[in-house]
Parts: C-alpha cells; structure tokens; sequence
C-alpha cells in the first residue's frame, strides 16, 4: 500500500478516535463510582506530630516486644533478644511487617551485614588457693583447650604486654598475667597466643574490676578473663617477689559468625538530598531481653515512624534499626562505611535513640560540641536542650563519646548526637534534686540484665522523649533552615581522625 495512502487511513482513524472521544466527552458520564479524592496530607508540624504520641500505644508495644523476647527461652533458657537468636529475629520480623502496613509512605531496605556473636556459658579462675571474685571472662573470648579447665604456672608478662619480646619463650604452656593499658584487650590475648600460652588474665590499671571485649576474632585468641587491680596486686607481689604461682583456668564459650540485619524506612517522599536520619538499635544483650535497652528506642523509632505516615514532609526522613549495637556498633559501622560521598552527603542530621525509659531516669543530651564534632552536631544539641526548658524541663549532659551509633557517622563527618536516659553510672544528688528518682543508684539498675523487662521502663520519661523524638523528626522533615549545611571541608576533618576520641568504647563493651 503507498505510503501517502497509509498515512491517510492512519489520519482518518485518528480523527475518527477524536471524534469519538469529543462525543463521548458530551454525554454525561454514568454508572462511574466516584473514587473519593485522595486528601492531601498535611505537612507535618511539631505539635501535631507530638500530640500523636501515647504513652499506652508505647506500652502495649513493649509488652508485644517481650513476648518476642520470650521466643528465645529455647536457646538461652531467658527471654532476649541478641542477634542470631529467635528473639532477634523476632523483632526485626516485628518492625517490618509494622513498616510494611504502612503502604508506599516508607521505601524499606534490609541491609545484611557479617557480625560476630560470643556466648559464655561457664567460667572459672583459681590464682593459687585463691578464687577471685572480680574474675570475668571477656566478651569473645575462646573457650579454653577442649572447653575444659587448664592448669598452669602463671607468668607475669613485662610492661603491658603489646609487644613481642614482652613475652619470654617460658611463657609457651603458662597462664599469663598481664597488665591492661596501651594496646587492646583482643592485641593482648592475641600476642599472648603467638607466645603459646594456655590462657590470659588481664588484669586493671586501676583497683576496680575488669570487663569488656577482645572484639574482632583471631585464630590466636586465648581463653582471656579481666580481673580488678585489687585482686591481681597480691599475685603480682608473689611473682615480683619470685615465688611460683599456680593456677587454673577454666572458660567454656563459643564464639560465631553469623549474617544479621539493619533495617531501613525513608520516607518516598521528601527532598532525598537533604535528609533527617535518626536511629536506634534492635538487638539486646545475651543476659536479657533488652525492653529499654533499646526496645525503648526502637519503639519510639516505630511509634513516630508510624504517626508519620499522616503527614507530609519537605525532607527525607530516614529511620534505621541497628543490629549488633550491643557487639561493638556493628550494624551503623556496615551502614555508614557502606555509603558513597554523595550518600554521605545527603544525611544532613543523624540522631541516636538508645536507651529513653530508664526506670531512674535523668533527661541526658549528649554533649555535642561544633568545635570537637561535625559542624551542626551543637545545634541538635540545642534542639533538644530547648525543647526540655519549653516543657519547663531540666536536662544533663553526657559525654558524646562514642558509645552508641552516633559513633560512625560523626566520624565520617555527618553532624550527630542523641538523647538517653542513662545506664549503669550512678544517679547524683543533684540529679534526684532534679529528676527525682534515688541518689546513688544506677539510672537503669538492670542495663544488660534479665529485669530489663516491660515493668524496668520509665513510662512518664519514655513518652516525653519520644514526643522529643518526634519533635525532632517534625523539625527536620519541615526544613533545615538555620541548621548547617554539609561540607567536603567537614568530611575531610572527620577523615583526617578530628574527631577520633580517644574512646576506650566500641558501643557498651570496653575494647582497650
Ligand atoms: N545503650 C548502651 C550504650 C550506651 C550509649 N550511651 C551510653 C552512655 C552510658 C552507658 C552506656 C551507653 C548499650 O547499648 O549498652
Ligand atoms: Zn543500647
Ligand atoms: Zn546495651
């Protein structure tokens, strides 16, 4: 057919549509169900979105939190919730299928990362005829040979025992004695396994007991316990002394490698160059179940992520739930290294929520200073400072130093900070004067124990921060005016080690 007729045949039936179309247009339109209007969701505001947050609905999630924690009874004979176990599981299957019935108001993303999980189920050191009662074996440890008690002589190592020629070719089948300080837990126990020995104890500088973390696993790990400097000075005394002390070691622990999961919400719409981000972590600790520490944080994270969703916003908000806080910050360590520069970027703010209810609360802000922390980590400070005076509120500052997942993106340049309540440090005078609540006891008496249960929680303290929480979020999502832009200057000081603190902390555990 010729092309000119083609086009002609092609005209008439385009016009014979438009025809159609114009009359069809003319009749009224019958028997259409009028889909209602899709209302416009108002741009969220602080009030509205705090006046949104109950304490009962913050309740009746923990209590669902730690029937969740129950599902780990099988392996660990108590309710948690650490990761790898069902009761982990349970709760990133909780906080997702809460997400998921949001609709297309969140992109969710599950981010699978390698983590490292220890387990000590029995231990024991005898120093002589003594058995010390500041003996703890470090967080993954290795057990000793075939899980079964060692004996040996025990051999106090020179200096702090970082180097190798600290350790004498005597110390091959020995306990060793060596002193904390200069170089990590784990580069101690490692050295002391290059040297052959049969187990470490690793004993404080100063009088109190030791605890913490070898952290990540060496084929040259030994069996490694921490002992108080009060315990070890007699022994040290005998070795000095030259008189030969024997001892026996016992550790039966596993430690393993498992993948785990942090789990992502940004909301779909909002600016994705300029975003809010604000985080807390899903995991517990092996001993407990782990309701404020930090299901408070990570509920209060569900609970304004989900009155969210009635609102618009201007600017991306982005909520993360941490796995493997509790092993060492692992889940935002993966998160923030995972970023590109541009990624990096886009985060204009990073809160931290862990810890909101302790039953001995103080209203702590982490003390974030521009002059030590990415520019814009003072003005969330001051956010939070101000929104407890507007509530005719007092606040405490703590220490911005490194204990919690703030810790990876204020070193990679993205301004941080966070608000808690407290752990295992003791309530001041002043602070009951304050807060109430008892002088001398610890903020959250069961940090990292099994009471650390639905009845350990602060109801009055977890409202009023997440109503600060959702403050935060409403204030951001709405516009960054006044609040520091990012720069490549503050990515470079970050990753020149500005802000590398010299922490001895990798999230709870002690590392050094
Ligand atoms: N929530 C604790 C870690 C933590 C964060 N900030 C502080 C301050 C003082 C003690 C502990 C912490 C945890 O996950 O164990
Ligand atoms: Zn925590
Ligand atoms: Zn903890």
């Amino acid at each position: 057919m010729p092309a000119l007729k083609v086009l002609a045949l092609a005209g008439l039936s385009v016009l014979g549509a438009v025809s159609a179309l114009q009359d069809s247009l003319q009749r009224p339109l019958v028997n259409v169900t009028h889909a209602p209007a899709i209302k416009p969701k108002p741009l969220v505001d602080s009030e509205a979105l705090q006046a949104s947050i109950s304490g009962d609905k913050l309740l009746a999630r923990a209590e669902e939190l730690y029937e969740i924690a129950k599902l780990g009874e099988d392996e660990y004979n108590h309710p948690t919730r650490v990761i790898g176990s069902e009761g982990h599981l349970g709760t990133l299957g909780y906080i997702y299928t809460a997400l998921a019935r949001l609709g297309d108001y969140y992109t969710l993303s599950k981010q699978l990362f390698p983590a490292v999980t220890g387990n000590v189920f029995e231990f024991r050191l005898v120093l002589g005829h003594d058995v010390p009662e500041s003996a703890q074996a470090m967080g993954l440890t290795p057990a000793t040979k075939a899980r079964q008690p060692e004996r040996g002589d025990l051999l106090l190592v020179a200096n702090d025992g970082c180097n190798p020629d600290d350790y004498p070719p005597t110390a091959r089948g020995k306990i060793l004695l060596i002193k904390r300080g200069s170089c990590s837990f784990g580069a101690k126990s490692e050295r002391a396994g290059h040297a052959g020995a049969i187990a470490a104890v690793i004993y404080n500088s100063d009088r109190g007991p030791l605890s913490g973390t070898l952290g990540d696993p060496s084929a040259f790990h030994v069996a490694t316990f921490g002992l108080s400097g009060d315990d070890a000075a007699p022994v040290v005394a005998k070795l000095q002394s030259g008189a030969r002390v024997d001892a026996s070691a016992y550790i039966d622990a596993t430690v393993d490698r498992i993948t785990t999961t942090n789990i992502i919400a940004q909301t779909t719409a909002g600016d994705p160059d300029h975003c809010v981000m604000l985080g807390g972590h899903s995991d517990s600790v092996a001993e407990g179940p782990g309701i404020n520490d930090d299901g408070s944080g990570t509920l209060a994270l569900l609970e304004v992520a989900t009155q969210l969703a009635g609102f618009a916003v201007h600017n991306c908000v982005r909520f993360a739930w941490w796995s493997a806080e509790e092993e060492g910050l692992l889940g935002s360590d993966y998160y923030v290294a995972a970023l590109t520069p541009r990624e990096n970027r886009r985060i204009r703010v990073f809160m931290d929520y862990d810890m909101l209810a302790s039953p001995n609360f103080a209203y702590q802000v982490y003390d974030a200073r521009n002059d030590a922390n990415p520019v814009g980590s003072q003005e969330l400070r001051d956010l939070y400072v101000d929104w407890y005076a507007a509530q005719g509120l007092n606040h405490t500052f703590i220490a911005f130093d490194g204990r919690s997942d703030y810790d990876a993106f204020i070193r990679n340049g993205i301004p941080g900070g966070g608000i808690a309540t407290g752990a295992e440090g003791l309530k001041t005078e002043a602070e009951a004067g304050v807060f109430g609540g008892t002088a001398g006891l610890e903020y959250d008496p069961c940090y990292h124990q099994l009471c650390d249960d639905v009845a350990n929680l602060n109801a009055t303290a977890w409202e009023l921060n997440t109503k600060l929480v959702a403050h935060s979020v409403a204030t951001f999502a709405r516009s960054f005016e006044g609040f520091p832009e990012r720069t490549d200057e503050g990515i470079q000081v970050a990753k020149r080690g500005a802000y590398s603190r010299k922490t001895k902390y990798r999230g709870s555990k002690l590392f050094i």
